[in-house]
């Protein structure tokens, strides 16, 4: 008889060394959705502090108002944030990211950096550096904006090309305010196709990394993408993510889970698209060459409906596990002789000079080469056997 493994000490355990982070805004989600109010009783700061470090995360995030409530006096801020720091303390939890609430106050009902209206812009600007202090003060190094109301219904409402230069405008004048300050601070962008606007500017991760070559500092401004933003937009999360690392512009990353074609459902991190989990997770490992990600591992996910706070934990720790055990999956897979056997079939072993760099000589060389078309093109690539081995490794049969 197979003795049963309990899960809470198997190797796949998390610990502060996995560099797993959550909001308080995921694990503190109380359940209330658009068609019913909460399921949970709220939970105090210090508390969600307390039982994520039990669970081995490694650090928390927020948003300004996820700790300190909007029009708070200054008083009531500072008692907020020490017993905060307090609780940080005794539990051996850090913030490595903070982040703005731009979208909840209805004075954001049109945007915030993007909005007709200049006092909302400025309003925006002035609620950032305040929560950019607040970041500061925690120890966070990054800084997630997120655009939720930064979109449209009414399109003709203003010209997409003026919100393109508020928003390029708002994050010059943000780095001009973190340098200034002298934080070590970056910031990262997180884009979304839709939802809570009928269309939110700079839908994917893609036009993000556009907005930021054109930026005054673009070395303090990366992107932060999100499995369910992505998958919303129907588009790979492991593409987008790949083309941030290989551009250096992967500050952060939003794990969850999403079905295509549904609203945001931010998921335990691996309940939905198992494949794309694992080639995510094997991209940021690593594990098949190439650079790893090296920041934190944040979950932006949220429990069922169906759960008590107890419910709450077991969704946290089932996102690092499920981490843990792609992981180990995708050793699995890239240590397996098949494996490489076939990927190495197919990679370019023999470089052809021709192609790494452009020469006058080079091109009318490769111009008057004669391919053997029908011949290469009768060539067959073996990726289904690549692929079902992948499956067979993602399922435990190999490995
Ligand atoms: C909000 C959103 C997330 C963002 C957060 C950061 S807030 O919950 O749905 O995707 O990452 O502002
Ligand atoms: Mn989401
Ligand atoms: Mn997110």
């Amino acid at each position: 008889m197979t003795p049963s493994i309990s899960p809470a000490f198997d190797r796949f355990e998390p610990t502060r060394e996995d560099r797993f982070t959550f909001g308080l805004w995921t694990v503190g989600n109380p359940g209330r959705d658009p068609f019913g109010e909460a399921v949970r009783p709220a939970q105090s700061a210090p508390h969600i502090v307390e039982r994520l470090a039990a669970c081995g995360a490694y650090g928390v995030n927020l948003h300004d108002n996820d700790l300190v409530p909007f029009g708070a006096s200054a008083r009531e801020r500072d008692r907020i944030v020490g017993e905060f720091k307090a609780a940080l303390e005794k539990h051996h939890l850090v913030v490595p990211m903070a982040t703005v609430n731009l979208f909840s106050h209805p004075i954001f009902k049109d945007g915030a950096f993007t909005a007709n209206d200049p006092q909302v812009r400025a309003f925006a600007l002035q609620k950032t550096m305040q929560a950019i202090d607040l970041g500061a003060e925690l120890g966070a190094e990054i800084f997630v904006l997120w655009g939720g109301r930064e979109g449209v219904e009414a399109d003709a409402c203003r010209d997409p090309r003026v919100a393109v230069k508020r928003m390029r405008s708002a994050l010059d004048f943000l780095c001009e305010y973190v340098r200034d300050q002298r934080y070590r601070m970056r910031f990262a962008l997180e884009a979304k196709p839709n939802e809570p606007r009928g269309d939110i500017y700079f839908a994917t991760t893609g036009h993000m990394l556009h907005l930021i070559s054109t930026l005054a500092h673009p070395e303090l401004v990366g992107v932060n993408p999100e499995v369910a933003h992505e998958t919303m937009a129907g588009l790979s999360m492991a593409h987008g993510v790949a083309q941030a690392m290989e551009a250096g512009k992967l500050y952060h990353i939003d794990l969850n889970g999403q079905k295509i074609g549904r609203y945001d459902q931010d998921l335990r991190f691996g309940s939905e698209d198992l494949k794309g989990a694992f080639l995510l997770v094997r991209l940021l490992e690593g594990t098949a060459g190439g650079a790893s990600y090296t920041g934190p591992l944040h979950f932006d996910a949220h429990a069922y409906r169906t759960e008590d706070e107890d419910g709450v934990y077991d969704f946290a720790k089932g996102c690092m596990r499920t981490y843990k055990i792609l992981k180990a999956r995708a050793e699995g897979f890239d240590r397996d002789p098949e494996v490489r056997a076939l990927i190495a079939e197919r990679g370019d072993a023999v470089l052809d000079p021709l192609l790494e760099r452009y020469s006058s000589q080079g091109a009318r060389t490769l111009k008057e080469r004669r391919f053997e078309v029908d011949a290469i093109a009768r060539v067959g690539l073996r990726y289904e056997r690549l692929d079902q081995l992948l499956i067979e490794h993602l399922m435990g049969l190999r490995g």
